[in-house]
């Protein structure tokens, strides 16, 4: 049996590429002192700063608010989380349940936006609508009200969950659709532009996806444990997954080698083009009309943008999750 290289106790966990094995405790203050060294070494968070950690209910969201709530007294930074019903039944029940226990158990603030009860419609209902693929629709509406709810909390940034097996898979695809302008949006962290956009970071950035289930499973954090009912093993992003899966066993630490070097040559890559512009109807971040103004114009005969920010705003309010005056 392996054991723990600082204290000898049975290991929990080995990492191939340093032989490195560690025990339960040992294990913990390693991951810690990681998402520690991500946020110091890409300058993520701030003293004194608000930081709204994205919270969907899964084993990565809960190693995140985990980790971040151990840190912000270190780092002297506040810290609250958001998390979307997406209306996808059992699933997005379990999800809510396991996020609200979370919170709770870590005492840190929660405001819960509950998609059907903002549109009348949950994620399932809005991709037939739409006629569009229900991971298409749900990635539009999160990333929407994620950073509403980022930018009327008056947050320095909203911080996900992404672990290194995600955002290597992100990445790869993006290189492989030759989609080259989302990859500068794939580094550990990405500025706010005032009033539009908040900055989105990654303390995950350079933790795998065993590591952030270990952390939160070890740690005794809620989570729920079941996959989304929508999510397809035909996805490229799923194949891809496998694929890096299984380089990764024959050359241990690539995924993240690989991670940090791309977050060095981000400015690499191209940016949109043309100045970002308040959208018409809500004013955050588009280029005229913003996705989801246009997405339930298409669906419900009117932009929502302007009442999910209201909306937003009376939920963070609630919770004792915001920075600023409206
Ligand atoms: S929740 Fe949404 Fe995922 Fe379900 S509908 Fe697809 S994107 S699979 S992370
Ligand atoms: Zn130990
Ligand atoms: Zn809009």
């Amino acid at each position: 049996m392996a054991r723990c290289r600082v204290c000898g106790a049975p290991a929990v966990i080995c990492y191939p590429e340093s032989r490195l094995c560690l025990c339960r405790d040992h294990f913990l203050e390693h991951f810690e002192s990681k998402v520690e060294r991500t946020l110091r070494r890409y300058r993520l968070v701030r003293e004194g700063g608000f930081v709204l950690a994205a919270v969907s209910g899964g084993k990565d969201s809960a190693a995140l608010l985990g980790v971040l709530s151990r840190l912000s007294s270190r780092l002297g930074f506040r810290l609250a989380a958001v998390h979307i019903d997406l209306g996808i039944g059992e699933y997005s029940r379990r999800s809510r349940e396991a996020a609200v226990r979370l919170a709770r158990e870590l005492g840190v603030p929660l405001a819960v936006i509950d998609l059907r009860e903002l549109l009348g419609l949950g994620v399932p209902e809005l991709a037939v609508k739409a006629r569009r693929p229900p991971c298409s629709v749900c990635g539009l509406v999160k990333r929407y009200l994620t950073n509403a709810a980022g930018v009327e909390a008056c947050a320095d940034a909203v911080a996900l969950g992404h672990n290194a097996d995600d955002l290597a898979v992100y990445a790869l695809k993006s290189f492989l659709t030759q989609d080259l302008e989302a990859i500068p949006k794939l580094g550990p962290g990405t500025e706010s532009i005032p009033g539009l956009a908040v900055g989105r970071i990654r303390p995950l950035y350079l933790a795998s996806e065993k590591e952030s289930f270990l952390y939160a499973y070890l740690s005794g954090l809620p989570f729920n444990h079941e996959e989304c009912p929508h999510a397809s093993r035909r996805l490229l992003e799923f194949i891809l997954k496998e694929h890096l899966a299984s380089l990764e066993s024959r050359r241990p630490g690539l995924r993240t080698q690989f991670l940090a070097k791309l977050a060095k040559r981000l400015n690499d890559y191209p940016k949109p083009e043309g100045e970002p512009r308040p959208c018409r109807h809500c004013g955050l971040l588009s280029w005229g009309e913003c996705s989801f103004c246009r997405l339930t114009r298409r669906i419900l005969g009117e932009p929502m943008g302007p009442k999910a920010r209201e909306y937003v705003r009376a939920k963070l309010e609630e919770a004792g999750a915001v920075m600023c005056r409206g």
